[in-house]
This record gives structure tokens, C-alpha cells and sequence, in this order.
């Protein structure tokens, strides 16, 4: 059923996964007009577990004035958050067993989802506040990213119950990695550090999990269950993007099947307003996760992503703070000087102490003043020209972490010059600064190989995710950390500080000269 080609991975955005016109079997949902709460839409198992059809009702006579009043309370207002959920555990009218009720509003809609509490309580373990806490203060306890992410990734299994939890990191690209695992021993597969490809969360989901914090699939096996509509709204699909029991994408779950997977969770990892990670479950059998835990599971992502923020912000600090208390200092010794090579080359702090280059360099029309480990002079002076020669008039500064890749010349230098950081002095291009960064001797171990993460499909199904997520390891070369975007602005700041000496001697020479 597989074709071995790899096909393209966009194919995998165009999914309309808000809109899948089913739910998980473990609830029901009823869908309601916001403003009479007239029942528009639900799923088609509502019959079975309140013993009457809800289309041509209303939430009233459906679940009883006191929960349809509540409802209507808080979500019947102008321009609700669809975030803003209201909770009840009820015992309806219509059935015998306690339900967790959970509406939300989304448009014009209302949602209404209803639980049954699971048969067997000895099934499933519910998170008390206290551990809730707990965790809470191990999290603030944790100085580095890398010890929060071990802290969050445990103490959400403890709280979940997973077989598995691992903190997935986006990159700038959207690719991904696992950057801690917290798992029970018996389960010898490991993810840990492994990386993969964009295309595994298409855009489409990253976009929904922006807005909708979690998602929890009990049985990756399940039979989902078909939305009904009433003939009036038929037409218009049921927007599920903050419905707990989404029906999550098939190609997903083929997914999981592929992993060992069968229940699952993911939780948003937010931080400043950008979708940073996710928090990942696996269990191999079916799991189930009681709401109220799965409500703790999202605030101690919640809580991850804020001490993510700190430690992150704070570390930005520092270093911010490092480099522009050295731009002082290299500003002042300008200010002394009459020559900018020196002043920046010969004393005690240099061009080499800014921005963990391993070498740097000043060009000043054609000498060369080079310190630490940079390409041979006449290499330099040609990187100056192709850099006065390519780079567009309006800009002054060039950074890339890949050098190489754009100036193929420069290839035989990689080892200390793939990434580069230039500026240019003054508007003739005559005098330039450049930081050289090494490669970074990397291999990059992928969970399966990233240039096929999707396979064609043949039949109802066009495309496939990948079936092996044996380890992949790409060797690469010619790439250098990147410089940051502060950086070329303290770089460029320094360039008109520098620009200043230039123009000071070139009028000494004309006061002389003339
Ligand atoms: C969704 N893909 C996801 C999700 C995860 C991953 C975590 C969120 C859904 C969930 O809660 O389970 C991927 N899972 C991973 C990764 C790891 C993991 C990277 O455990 C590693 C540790 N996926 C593909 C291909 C397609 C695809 C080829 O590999 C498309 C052709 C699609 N993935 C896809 C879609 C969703 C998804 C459409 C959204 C599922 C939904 O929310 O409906």
C-alpha cells in the first residue's frame, strides 16, 4: 500500500483538522445557536447516553435549567474568550451516572461536551492540588532550561500516569527535539535528544495549538464517532478547535500506531505568546486521563513556560549586559585614538571578546589586522569584495551561520570561518569589522530520515507518515552557531563608533595636507 517515494510534506498542511466532523467515543457533544441555545449539531452517540435525540431541543430541556443557566451566564455575552470554558460535574436529568460537563463558545456556537465518569475510578488517578504545588515549586526550584525541562517532564508523569512524557522543543524552523524524557524503565525505546522534521506538526496543528492548549487521545484505536446535524445547519461544519474530544487527524494516528503509541496527550508550551514546545504523553495500552488531571497537566505547562521565560530572559540579560559593558570599553579607547585598527586590536579588551567568536578581523582598505583563528589575509580581502560587491546598498551589516553555503571561495575555511558576522564602517565600504565563528562539529541524530518523513499513500489516502523512527544521523558541516539579531546591533553600533575615528583622522590629514 506504500510507495517508497518520498512525497512533498506540504501535502500534510492542507488537512482541515479543526473541522473533522467527529468526536473520540469516550464523550458526547451537542452543539447549540448562542443566542436561543437550540441544538444545531451533535454527536451521534448523544442518544445512547441521555436516552433521547437532541436535535429539536434546547439546553434547557436537554441538561436542565440550572447547567443551561450557567451556560448561558457565561458565554451568551459579547465577544467571549472561545478559551473561557465553564466546568460542572452534574447528575443530568436523563441519566443515572455523574457527568463532567464542559461548554465553551465559539462563534455562534455553543459547545457542550459531557463525560461519563469512568466506571471503574480505580482506573485512573486524579491530581490533587497538593501535588499540583509540588511540582509547581520543584519547577521554580530549577536553575537551567535543561533541569526545568527534566523537572516538568517528570513530575507531569507522576502527575499523569503516562508511560512516557517528553518536553519537544521547536526550532526556529519548526523542526523539533526532544530535550528531556522521563519514562518507565521497562520501555526500552528512547527519544531523548532525537530530532525531527517540521512536517510531523504540520502548520495547520501548530496554529491550533496556539489557541487550544491540549489534546488527549484515550484509545489511538477508537471508532470515531460522526457529528449530526439538524437539515438547517448541515451545511456549515461544526468548528471543533476547542473541543476536548476532537477526533484528532488519521495520518496522526497512523503515526502513533508507527511509534508504539496508543493513548496520548499533548500540551501546549507557550511562551510569549510563540508556541515553544510541547509537552508530549505515550502510554502502549489505552489511557485515560481524568479531567481535573488533565486540567493540572496544562498549568504545569503553564508553569514550565513561565520559568522558560525567566531562565531564558535572564541568561539573555546577563549576556547582553556582558557585551554592551565591552562596547563601552571599546568605545572609550576609539575616543583615545586616532587609529581605529589598534584601538580595537591592541589592548586589553578586543574585537575577539565580543560575540564568542573564535577569531576576528579589521579591514581598512587593503590591511589586514586579523586575531584568533580567521582565514589567511588575501581570503579576508576577498570576502571584503564580494561583500562591498553583494550586499545591497542600504545595508551595512552581513551575518550568517553558514558561510560557506554563500561564498562557496570560502569553503577551505570552514573549520574557522562558517559563521560571519561584517560591518561596514563607513558609506565607501573602504573599512569593515568581521567576527569569524567556527564550525560546530555536529551530528544531528533524526528520528527516522528527515528527507522522507512523508510516504504516498495509495487508495482513500494520499499521503502516509513515515513508518521508522529508527535513529538517522546527519553529519553536518560548514554551520557555525548563529549570531543574534543583538548582536549585529551591538556590531553595527560599535561600526559608528569606529566611523567617528575614520572621519576625525581623515580630518587630521586634511588639516595637515591643506
Ligand atoms: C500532530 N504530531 C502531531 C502531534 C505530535 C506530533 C506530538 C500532536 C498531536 C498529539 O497530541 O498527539 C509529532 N509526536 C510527534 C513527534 C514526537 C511525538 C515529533 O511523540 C516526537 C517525540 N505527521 C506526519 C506526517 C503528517 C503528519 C507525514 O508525520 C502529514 C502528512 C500530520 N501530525 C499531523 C497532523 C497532526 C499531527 C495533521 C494534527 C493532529 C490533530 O491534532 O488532529
Amino acid at each position: 500500500r506504500v510507495r517508497a517515494e518520498p512525497v512533498d510534506p506540504s501535502l500534510c498542511e492542507q488537512e482541515p483538522i479543526h473541522i473533522p466532523g467527529a468526536i473520540q467515543p469516550h464523550a458526547v457533544l451537542v452543539a447549540a445557536d448562542v443566542g436561543t441555545l437550540a441544538v444545531v449539531a451533535c454527536s451521534g452517540n448523544v442518544r445512547d447516553a441521555l436516552d433521547r435525540d437532541p436535535l429539536g431541543l434546547d439546553l434547557v430541556a436537554l441538561l436542565g435549567a440550572e447547567v443551561a443557566c450557567r451556560i448561558r451566564e457565561s458565554l451568551q455575552g459579547e465577544a467571549v474568550d472561545p478559551g473561557r470554558i465553564v466546568r460542572q460535574r452534574v447528575v443530568l436529568p436523563s441519566a443515572a451516572l455523574p457527568v463532567e460537563v464542559v461548554a465553551h463558545r465559539n462563534g455562534d456556537r455553543i459547545i457542550v461536551e459531557l463525560e461519563l465518569a469512568p466506571a471503574r475510578p480505580e482506573d485512573f488517578r486524579s491530581a490533587s492540588q497538593l501535588d499540583t504545588e509540588l511540582a509547581i515549586s520543584r519547577l521554580r526550584g530549577a536553575g537551567t532550561l535543561e533541569d526545568a525541562a527534566a523537572v516538568a517532564a517528570r513530575e507531569t508523569r507522576a502527575l499523569t500516569g503516562f508511560d512516557c512524557v517528553l518536553v519537544y522543543r521547536f526550532d526556529p524552523d519548526w523542526n523539533g527535539a526532544a530535550i528531556a524524557e522521563d519514562k518507565d524503565p521497562s520501555w526500552t525505546r528512547s527519544l531523548f535528544g532525537l530530532r525531527f522534521p517540521a512536517s510531523d506538526i504540520p502548520a495547520q496543528a501548530r496554529a491550533l495549538y496556539t489557541r487550544s492548549k491540549s489534546r488527549f487521545v484515550i484509545d489511538r484505536d477508537y471508532v470515531p464517532v460522526p457529528l449530526v446535524a439538524t437539515p438547517a445547519t448541515a451545511n456549515a461544519p461544526i468548528d471543533l478547535t476547542f473541543a476536548q474530544a476532537r477526533s484528532l487527524s488519521p495520518i496522526h494516528l497512523e503515526y502513533q500506531r508507527n511509534l508504539g503509541v496508543n493513548g496520548s496527550m499533548s500540551v501546549s508550551i507557550m511562551v510569549e505568546g510563540r508556541l515553544w514546545g510541547l509537552m508530549i504523553g505515550h502510554h502502549r495500552r489505552p489511557h485515560y486521563v481524568a479531567p481535573e488531571t488533565r486540567a493540572a497537566a496544562t498549568v504545569l505547562a503553564d508553569a514550565f513556560a513561565m520559568r522558560v521565560y525567566e531562565l531564558e530572559s535572564r541568561r539573555l540579560w546577563q549576556e547582553q549586559q556582558a557585551h554592551l559593558a565591552l562596547e563601552s570599553e571599546l568605545v572609550r579607547e576609539l575616543a583615545r585614538s586616532d587609529d581605529f585598527v589598534s584601538a580595537l586590536t591592541e589592548n586589553t579588551h578586543t574585537l575577539l571578546d565580543l560575540f564568542d567568536a573564535g577569531g576576528a578581523a579589521t579591514v581598512s582598505n587593503d590591511a589586514v589586522r586579523r586575531l584568533g583563528a580567521t582565514p589567511p589575509p588575501d581570503a579576508i580581502l576577498a570576502i571584503a569584495a564580494w561583500l562591498r560587491s553583494t550586499l545591497p546598498a542600504n545595508r551595512t551589516s552581513y551575518a550568517t551561520a553558514e558561510f560557506a553555503a554563500a561564498h562557496p571561495p570560502s569553503a577551505p575555511y570552514a573549520e574557522c570561518a562558517s559563521g560571519l558576522l561584517a560591518v561596514f564602517v563607513d558609506s565607501e565600504r573602504r573599512h569593515l569589522l568581521l567576527w569569524f565563528r567556527p564550525e560546530v562539529p555536529s551530528t544531528v541524530t533524526w528520528g527516522g530520515d528527515p528527507r522522507k518523513p512523508v510516504l504516498a499513500g495509495s487508495g482513500p489516502v494520499a499521503v502516509l507518515p513515515r513508518r521508522s523512527f529508527e535513529r538517522w544521523v546527519e553529519e553536518r558541516r560548514g554551520v557555525s552557531e548563529p549570531f543574534a539579531s543583538w548582536q549585529i546591533g551591538i556590531a553595527e553600533a560599535l561600526a559608528q563608533a569606529v566611523e567617528g575615528v575614520v572621519l576625525r583622522q581623515q580630518r587630521k590629514i586634511a588639516e595637515l595636507t591643506g
